[in-house]
């Protein structure tokens, strides 16, 4: 039996071989990606904290992450565009695996996504759109239809005033400048209520998102407009700020003015189910779990649809006393 014992020398160079594959495979600690433990590292760009679906947003990605064992690095732009594009440039400099961001604004990304692009790291757009012509900038974009949702509003608006007699006049308080929610609802909406012209937008100017900014604008449209009949707010947290104006002004919410809103988080349903609010059109801000699933598949190279939309639904004021128990925002 030929002497099967392998020369020391041999040892050596075989031990060599193994720990440097074992190495590899683990990730290199200073690529940044594929972390030390040989977790996916994704860098991810918020928007800001501006409302309680932006609250429910990050609570909903970075509790995704500790269950999807992703490595989470976060950073809050605090709905400034330059702070995004500086985040991801981190990102990229840190050689993270995956990139994700919901875009404050819809235009000005092509240079810094085709940084990232060049660097070899996949982006996922989640909530927001961009208008970038190039599509092959990002692998998918997960998040609402919000034309529908401006739509919806519009529809119910139709139906709750097709036997008023006179104009209805409607002042709206839009969502952040040029953000995508804020030109697609305000383009589904006014799309849906041309089927009566009695529906008049007799005024129109961003609140961007926030219940200070729905108070101060709605404070001004009361003051330019004695005959309001309806409201037409983008999320509710403006229309939860418009409240207050509304109030003061002296007239009641939900009956001297009509109030439309869209997301559905918990305030704004309380406030419909107390006849505050109207109507509210869902956009659910719950994109964690799906985002991770989506950032695994990217990092392992397998194919993802181009756009996934989230599930969403209305809520009229008896629908939000029955599901306000079971809201999970
Ligand atoms: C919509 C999201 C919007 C919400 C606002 O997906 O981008 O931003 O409607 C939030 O509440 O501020």
């Amino acid at each position: 039996m030929r002497n099967m014992r392998m020369p020391r020398r041999a040892i050596g160079v075989v031990a060599a071989v193994l720990l440097a594959g074992s190495v590899a495979a683990c990730g290199n600690s200073d690529t940044g990606g594929e972390g030390g433990d040989g977790k996916i590292v994704l860098g991810f760009s918020q928007v800001g904290a501006e409302s309680g679906w932006r609250t429910a947003n990050t609570n909903s990605i970075k509790e995704a992450a500790g269950e999807a064992g992703i490595e989470l690095k976060f950073d809050d732009a605090q709905q400034k565009q330059e702070n995004q594009i500086k985040a991801i440039r981190n990102y990229i400099q840190q050689k993270v695996d995956v990139i994700a961001f919901s875009p404050v604004v819809e235009s000005g990304w092509d240079t810094v996504l085709k940084e990232a692009k060049d660097a070899g790291i996949p982006v996922i757009l989640t909530d927001r759109a961009v208008d970038s012509a190039d599509k092959s900038l990002y692998k998918t974009f997960l998040g609402s239809d919000f034309v529908k949702e401006g739509r919806l509003s519009g529809e119910w608006l139709i139906e709750n005033k097709k036997d008023a007699t006179g104009d209805v006049n409607i002042v709206e308080l839009q969502g952040t400048t040029g953000s995508a929610p804020a030109n697609d609802r305000k383009k589904g909406f006014a799309e849906a209520i041309a089927a009566d012209p009695k529906l008049k937008v007799i005024a129109s100017q961003s609140g961007d998102f926030t219940r200070a900014g729905g108070k101060q604008v709605m404070e001004q449209f009361l003051k330019a407009h004695p005959k309001i009949d309806v409201l037409f707010a983008h999320n509710d947290d403006m229309g939860l700020g418009a409240l207050e104006a509304i109030t003061a002004a002296g007239k009641v919410p939900g009956q001297d003015i009509t109030i439309i809103t869209i997301d559905a988080v918990k305030d704004g349903m309380q406030a419909l189910a107390d006849g505050k609010f109207n109507f509210i059109a869902e956009c659910s801000p719950l994109l964690g779990p799906q985002l991770m699933d989506l950032a695994k598949k990217v990092h392992a190279g397998e194919e993802v649809p181009a756009r996934i939309e989230t599930e969403e639904t209305t809520f009229t004021q008896e629908q939000a006393k029955e599901a306000l128990p079971n809201r999970k925002y």
